[in-house]
């Protein structure tokens, strides 16, 4: 009786159903930063790939950034959420150098005002060191570094996006020092574009496109036949 019921009228193999199944691409983003996870998301968008953050984790230990540099930091990220979750990891560690500031806040980008302290309090900060610096030596360059963990390698590549610090804050959209960050070709700071044309220029942009590339090998190389 009940083998009547659920019999299926054509027959279908094992075997075509696995050739048939599409993989599920699962990766992590090791990182608790929302407005990271929203530009990411919408960079992987059209790749079929689920994507997970440390938000989705929440019994996952604190990952301690105390590297000296950018790299040090994203392999530190990228191995930390390969071992706790065991998803193939995506990491970036982002510092604006500011070369009135000889190359600050850099890799000290998120604690430049202190310790725990707002995206705003950051900005602030910045604008008051710079109060002297004239309007052509206000360049900067914001500078990604990404790394890519899985259980075979690690792969880390670069992203980087010139522009200038503003007098003042400009724009409601993008997260951290995009108000200040001018970009003379778009006349507008990553605040004042949308989100799309941020992600297509700027600096996690350009880590981002390597990344995917390396993503799509890895999951064409482990997927089905
Ligand atoms: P995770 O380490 O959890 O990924 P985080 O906020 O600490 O998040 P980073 O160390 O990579 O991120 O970045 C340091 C700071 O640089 C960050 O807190 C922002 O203030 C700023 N920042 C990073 N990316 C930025 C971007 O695209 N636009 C503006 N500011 C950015």
């Amino acid at each position: 009786m009940f083998e009547k019921l659920f019999y299926f009228p054509f027959k279908v193999s094992s075997e075509s159903l696995i050739k048939n199944m599409k993989p599920v691409k699962v990766i992590l983003l090791a990182t608790h930063n929302r407005d990271k996870v929203r530009e990411i998301s919408l960079k992987l968008n059209n790749y079929d790939i689920t994507v997970k953050s440390l938000l989705d984790f929440p019994d996952a230990p604190e990952i301690v950034e105390d590297g000296d540099t950018l790299e040090a930091n994203a392999v530190k990220k990228a191995e930390a959420g390969f071992k706790i979750t065991g998803l193939p990891t995506i990491a970036d560690d982002t510092g604006l150098e500011v070369k009135a500031l000889i190359g600050a806040p850099g890799v000290y980008s998120s604690r430049y005002a202190g310790e725990n302290v707002t995206y705003a309090d950051n900005r602030r900060k910045l604008l008051h060191e710079m109060t002297n610096v004239p309007d052509n030596e206000r360049s900067a360059v914001f500078r990604t570094v990404a790394a890519f963990k899985t259980a075979e390698y690690i792969n880390i590549v670069e992203g980087q996006c010139e522009g200038y610090i503003t007098r003042e804050e400009r724009g409601e959209g993008g997260f951290g020092y995009d108000p200040v960050f001018y970009i003379p070709d778009y006349k507008q700071t990553f605040a004042e574009m949308p989100l799309e044309l941020k992600n297509k220029i700027s600096h996690r942009g350009e880590a981002m496109d390597k990344i995917v590339e390396v993503i799509e090998k890895y999951f064409n190389k482990t997927s089905h036949p």
